[in-house]
């Protein structure tokens, strides 16, 4: 069994991005599945182009994106990615969409297809905190999440897909008090968590996972 996960570049300012700091100390082989890592560009129109020209090649059975999500506390498994681009802030390559759709020809939102529910139940037994988040932004985190699940769904593709928002390290808070922080060591092992976990279960449990707001 193949994975292929990502992490994002460094952007905001940022010297590092948890995310990829997590994926590029994955083993690169867990529980038998091959784990092929990828670094994106946090870059509206470079990122999905990479994504996809590694799908092509790596042929994974799972693909699974990460991001950082700075101010979230816990580790977010995302539901549904939406068909617009609307950017707070340039992208690494100056780029600032504000409501653009990212395929013309695409749904309005996809949901993911990795198991969200058993995932966070799955990271809560190892006392990691973590939901189900209903909304990735409208970044480049939704922007890549959305970008996967058109890819699969347009090419008729037997892979799983999702993305998950993991917050910021220790050494990113440093001067940035009241903010939620996680150790790396404990993101490493949450993304474990998920993999092995979005390997096991074919299809999701049905419990809570909901929100008022
Ligand atoms: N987080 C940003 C983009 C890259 C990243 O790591 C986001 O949430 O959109």
């Amino acid at each position: 069994m193949k994975l292929l996960i990502t992490g994002f570049e460094p952007f905001d300012k940022e010297l590092i991005n948890p995310s990829w700091e997590a994926v590029n100390s994955l083993n690169d082989n867990i529980d038998n599945i091959i784990i092929n890592k990828l670094q994106l560009p946090t870059v509206f129109k470079k990122s999905y182009i990479k994504l996809f020209e590694h799908i092509e090649k790596i042929k994974p059975d799972i693909v699974i994106c990460v991001g950082q999500a700075g101010g979230r506390y816990d580790i977010s498994i995302e539901r549904v990615a939406i068909n617009i681009d609307d950017a707070r802030i340039e992208d690494n390559e100056g780029y600032k969409p504000i409501d653009e759709k990212i395929f013309e020809d695409g749904e309005n939102a996809y949901f993911s297809t990795l198991p969200i529910k058993a995932i966070v139940q799955e990271l809560k037994k190892f006392n990691i905190p973590a939901s189900v988040s209903n909304t990735a932004g409208t970044y480049v985190c939704n922007h890549i999440m959305y970008a996967l699940l058109y890819y699969i769904n347009k090419n008729k593709l037997n892979i799983k897909g999702g993305f998950i928002h993991v917050p910021y390290t220790t050494e990113q808070i440093i001067n940035k008090p009241n903010t939620p922080y996680m150790d790396k060591n404990t993101i490493i092992k949450a993304l474990e968590i998920c993999i092995k976990t979005s390997f096991s279960f074919d299809n999701d449990i049905k419990i809570s996972a909901g929100k008022e707001f």
